[in-house]
């Protein structure tokens, strides 16, 4: 197999409380679309975007749960193998803010210690909110990942929060591919740590980074029927 046909391919969930704006996220990110209609999702579903980063070809499938614990036997079965996520609260949904533990709970019971952003969405109605800044700050904090405020209304921040992921994942893997490198007898000098970490992640099938060898048709972007009532 030719270098370039390899891709980094890394499943995103995003988890949070019902209405927090996580499909909305996902769409927004994905299709550049925001619509103020709210459908619960029942099940999951996922859709996909190719990002650049450092000149490697990153594809993020973002995957979408429900909140609702009513189908939480469904969506535990979908954290497996998960190598990012977004714990996502909104500004005007105090609950949801106290819950953000209780996801990465879940999120860390199936996937481990993941990379992980918190992310505190509907900042545009800061008027209304209900989670001071002081609030959000120190979850970041207590939970030692970044914080995000985005509005996916006003498309504000919504692609920084993929980017970082992306970027704290593929970096994690050259670290990873680092401390893996046995030194060979006279072995020759790795010219390009990130093509070497995609060839091993592939021959080792490790579960934290994935490289697609049977890749989606292209356009074929929604891999999974949701329901919507
Ligand atoms: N004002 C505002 N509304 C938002 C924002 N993001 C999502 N919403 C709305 O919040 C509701 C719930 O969003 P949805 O994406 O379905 O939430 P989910 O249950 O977490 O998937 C919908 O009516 C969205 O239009 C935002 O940034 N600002
Ligand atoms: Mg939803």
């Amino acid at each position: 197999m030719r270098e370039e046909d390899l891709e980094i391919s890394i499943k995103v969930l995003v988890v949070g409380n019902g209405a927090v704006g996580k499909s909305s996220m996902i769409q927004r990110y994905c299709k550049g679309t925001f619509t103020k209609e709210y459908k619960k999702t029942i099940g999951v579903d996922f859709l996909e975007k190719t990002i650049n980063y450092e000149e490697e070809e990153v594809r993020l499938m973002l995957w979408d749960t429900a909140g609702q614990e009513e189908f939480d036997a469904i969506t535990k079965a979908y954290y497996r193998g998960a190598q990012a996520c977004v714990l996502a609260f909104s500004t005007v949904d105090h609950a949801s803010y106290t819950a953000v533990q209780r996801w990465r709970g879940k999120v860390l019971e199936e996937c481990g210690n993941i990379p992980m952003v918190l992310v505190q969405n509907k900042i545009d109605l800061l008027e209304s909110a209900t989670v001071t800044k002081e609030e959000a700050e120190s979850l970041a904090k207590k939970l030692k990942v970044r914080l995000y405020r985005t509005s996916v209304k006003e498309d504000f921040n919504v692609s920084t929060v993929f980017e970082y992921l992306a970027k704290q994942y593929v970096e994690g893997m050259k670290e990873v591919d680092e401390e893996e490198t046995i030194p060979q007898i006279a072995a020759p000098p790795v010219k390009d740590a990130r093509s070497s970490s995609k060839k091993k992640k592939k021959s080792s099938g490790h579960s934290n980074g994935i490289i697609l060898d049977n890749p989606s048709k292209k356009g074929d972007k929604k891999k999974k029927q949701c329901f919507n009532v």
